[in-house]
């Protein structure tokens, strides 16, 4: 395979950074495939594109399949533009390799190697193999990733991506004096979070805000503030909710909650004998056992079931400020999402975060402002936090 920068290709392909492009914007415009990655395709003939295809999720076809099917006859010595290594493995689908090669595609340009094991560096072996030529346009690398930032992470670590949203006044209140919360942000920034939601593998918050709020964390596609179009593209994921994961050491978790009663699953984790003991309300709600050290469930033990048992790329942790700063404590959050209302609650408030004891400045958690954007009457801040040393 030859890695190229976008400055050295020549002028006959010279348009070769814009169809890569155009595969990453089809990829990214793919709200979650989750467990699997965004892809996009496009296929390239007589610098003109005869198809274009994404992944809809798992079972369906990937996206070169795609692709190849609006192609047609016109794939026969075509260049594919893919936003993923093409996979070589029989996995719910077949390897797309082996379609490209049999569809007479005669070039495969690539921004990243696939980091799943089951594939890594096996597609581009098969291709060349087969006197497909494999081209890596190495200045898409960073670009290529970040659509799916969470896959990569648990393929390269076995963890998923965790991103922590927060909704706050002014002055950093979360709620009032009398617990009253409903509503702190605008409707622009609750439809945000359901895009968020909407994104994500799974939905996580703790007993303490089942208790308190009996929220429900699910994606309410009609508060989804997207284009007909891309509510169209993503049919088929969106129909499906993400999962919803209670943090519950002693399974305080009523059977008449609003989560376990409304669609899609439910995953509690507790304590090895609260979990014996207590009967599942339902056959989408499953219990299960983890590490609590101390009687507070072991949030790295809790990352790791996600990943491993339950294929979880992105995380989305929606709860209070005791499980919130529990896991930046940790240091588990990869990002921050602070949603920012113009209004002042005053300092009889509840606060965003508990007490620190904190006795000098040198010693506070230090955040990154990543990007910052105004979201109906509301701000929005995404950080990330800043690793001590
Ligand atoms: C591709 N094109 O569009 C996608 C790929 O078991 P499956 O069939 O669902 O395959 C899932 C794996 O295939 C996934 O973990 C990732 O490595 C790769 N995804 N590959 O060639 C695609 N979505
Ligand atoms: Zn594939």
């Amino acid at each position: 395979m030859k890695s190229l920068r976008n400055s050295e290709l020549d002028a006959s392909v010279i348009d070769w950074p814009v169809h890569m492009q155009r595969a990453l914007d089809l990829a990214r415009h793919v709200i979650t495939a989750t467990p699997n990655p965004r892809v996009g395709c496009v296929l390239v003939k007589d610098n003109e594109v005869v198809g274009e295809g994404w992944h809809r999720g798992p079972g369906l076809p990937h996206a070169e399949v795609v692709a190849l099917g609006q192609a047609g006859a016109n794939a026969e010595g075509a260049t594919a533009f893919v936003s993923l290594e093409p996979c070589a493995h029989q996995g719910r689908t077949g390897p797309c390799c082996e379609a490209l090669q049999a569809a007479g595609v005669k070039q495969v340009v690539l921004p990243i190697v696939d980091p799943n094991p089951q594939v890594s560096g096996k597609g581009i072996a098969f291709l060349e193999q087969n006197g497909i030529e494999v081209f890596r346009l190495s200045d898409f690398a960073a670009a290529a990733s970040s659509i799916n930032p969470g896959f990569m992470r648990r393929m390269e670590t076995g963890l998923p991506l965790v991103r922590l949203k927060l909704a706050m006044s002014l002055d950093g209140r979360t709620a009032l004096a009398n617990g009253e919360s409903k509503w702190i942000t605008g409707t622009g920034a609750r439809s945000d979070v359901q895009l968020l939601r909407a994104g994500s593998s799974a939905v996580l918050t703790g007993i303490g805000t089942v208790l308190a709020d009996d929220p429900q964390l699910n994606v309410r596609v009609e508060d989804l503030d997207i284009s007909e179009t891309q509510k169209l593209t993503n049919e088929t994921n969106l129909a499906k909710q993400p999962l919803r994961v209670v943090l519950d050491s002693q399974l305080h978790t009523p059977d008449t909650s609003k989560l376990v009663n409304s669609q899609g699953r439910v995953i509690i984790f507790g304590n090895a004998g609260s979990v014996s003991r207590r009967k599942a309300p339902g056959d989408h709600v499953e219990m299960v056992a983890v590490d609590c050290p101390d009687g507070r469930v072991d949030l790295r033990s809790v990352l790791h079931s996600l990943a491993t048992d339950f294929a979880c790329n992105e995380i989305l942790v929606e709860a209070g400020p005791t499980l919130s700063g529990a896991f930046l404590d940790a240091g588990l959050v990869d990002e921050l999402i602070i949603y920012m209302a113009p209004k002042i609650f005053g300092a009889d408030a509840r606060p965003l975060f508990g007490s620190t004891g904190l006795q000098s400045l040198a010693e506070a958690r230090q955040f990154t402002i990543e990007e910052v954007s105004v979201v109906g009457d509301d701000l929005k801040i995404i950080l990330s936090p800043q690793v001590k040393n």
